[in-house]
């Protein structure tokens, strides 16, 4: 399968879209050189070439692509409701007028009232960046490509350019590949070594492209020690007592004065400030061991055909994830929350390996029917399933329409989603 939607979420028939509303985790997808990542020896390493790509205003730029009537006009993502409203990003329109990530949605309105909200949904997201990264196996093998966070990626481009200025066009081309694949807008930073890239995609955000090459060091330099990857708020006020106010301070800072505040973590923070990390793309991908999805309902359900619909919703979006890494899964987990607060769960082998809908469907069927039922004076309000036991999906390109169990072509049909919407196609779980 070539694409992973980005469009992963299934509308709800008698709810408007922000109903849908989520709260959505940073994916946990921390990398940050190590020194164990450095090569002591090796001062640094000529000849490597990295780009970064970090989204503009990412979920305020997904929300004003997918509603026309958000463009051009300051919006900001995040939760919506009550006075715990959060700003998780701005659109760059209400950028300009002080609204920032982190900020209250109150002080937000204070700001400027005119400020439209609007949800986030986190799976679309994930969707956009899973597909990204599909796209980008066309320019580098999957071993060159490294997830960085939810909107960010880092690509060892070493084995396909020979110099800046085909590293500079490569970018371009992926910063095309962006636009075709998910019409959204990126900036690009191009370096040889992973800390000067993260730093130069910042420089001409939005919608930019940064070459740091040796001779722009000096670029890098003149930033505040702040701006550096894995440089805080904290760590900069300890440099600030010994007089490093830049990224150029901190390079030619004492190693033995680092080393004494900060320990082996002296030693790299120089390092890369002097652009002499080392690392390479890491490996945080590997194999998923268990994927899971939990929904909380706004309002909780007790009939068994709404309880029915929200364990087929989260059984269809469990398979589509399996299927867009090509996975399949044995064992199944679902767990259902009561208006009480009390949970019931339990899980249950599937005899054979699958990513099929219908089959989960039926497994996660049998695991409720043992749970106390809901009635209206113990209504449900939070579903959730986990399939671990995951393994590689061997039939995935042999859907075979004959025989006793016909396999459906799911992966043909999360192509159709992609291509033409959700709601051109949906199979009915409760056939097979
Ligand atoms: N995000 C979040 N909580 C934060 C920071 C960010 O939920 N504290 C989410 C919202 C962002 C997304 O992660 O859209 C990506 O984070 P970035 O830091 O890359 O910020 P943006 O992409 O929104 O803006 P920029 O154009 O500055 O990259
Ligand atoms: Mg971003
Ligand atoms: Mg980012």
């Amino acid at each position: 399968m070539d694409t992973v939607s980005s469009s992963f979420f299934i509308p709800r028939k008698e709810q408007g879209y922000s109903d849908i509303f989520k709260r959505v985790r940073m994916m946990p997808l921390y990398s940050f050189p190590h020194y164990k990542d450095l090569k002591p020896h090796i001062n640094h390493e000529k000849n490597r070439f990295f780009i970064h790509l970090d989204f503009d205003a990412f979920y305020a730029q997904v929300e004003q692509r997918d509603n026309p009537s958000l463009r051009g006009k300051p919006v900001s993502v995040g939760s919506t409701t009550g006075e715990k409203g959060i700003v998780m990003t701005a659109s760059y329109e209400a950028r300009a007028l002080g609204i920032d990530t982190a900020m209250s949605l109150w002080q937000a309105k204070k700001i400027c009232p005119k400020l439209i909200s609007v949800p986030c949904y986190g799976p679309k997201y994930e969707g956009i960046m899973l597909n990204l990264i599909r796209g980008l196996r066309c320019f580098v093998p999957e071993d060159c490509i490294e997830m960085y966070s939810i909107d960010e990626c880092f690509i060892d481009v070493t084995p396909v350019v020979r110099d800046f200025g085909q590293a500079k066009e490569l970018a371009m081309a992926i910063k095309q590949k962006v636009s075709d694949l998910e019409d959204l807008t990126c900036s690009l930073g191009v370096s040889w070594n992973k800390t000067y890239t993260k730093m130069a995609t910042k420089f001409e955000k939005p919608d930019g492209l940064t070459v740091i090459t040796p001779a722009d060091r000096h670029k890098i330099y003149e930033l505040p020690v702040k701006k550096m990857w894995g440089i805080g708020t904290r760590i900069s006020r300890r440099l600030g007592v010994m007089n490093i106010f830049t990224i150029g301070e901190l390079a030619s800072a004492s190693e033995l004065a680092l080393c004494r505040e900060f320990g082996v973590n002296g030693t790299v923070f120089r390092r890369l400030a002097r652009g002499e990390d080392t690392s390479g793309i890491i490996h945080t991908r590997g194999r998923e061991k268990s994927l899971n999805h939990h929904h909380t309902l706004t309002h909780n359900v007790w009939k068994y055909e709404d309880i029915e619909s929200e364990i087929r919703r989260i059984t269809e979006y469990i398979c589509r994830k399996l299927r867009s890494k090509e996975l399949v899964t044995r064992s199944l987990y679902l767990v259902i929350r009561y208006d009480n607060l009390r949970y019931a769960g339990d899980d249950t082998k599937l005899d054979t390996a699958t990513n099929d809908d219908r089959e989960i469907f039926k497994a996660a069927m049998n695991i409720f029917v043992k749970f106390p039922r809901p009635c209206e004076s113990l209504r449900a309000r939070m579903f959730g399933m986990t399939v671990f036991d995951l393994h590689e999906d061997l039939h995935r390109y042999t859907p075979s329409l004959f025989g006793n169990n016909v396999r459906l072509p799911y992966y043909e049909l999360d192509k159709l989603k992609y291509k033409y919407g959700e709601g051109i196609i949906r199979v009915g779980l409760n056939a097979g």
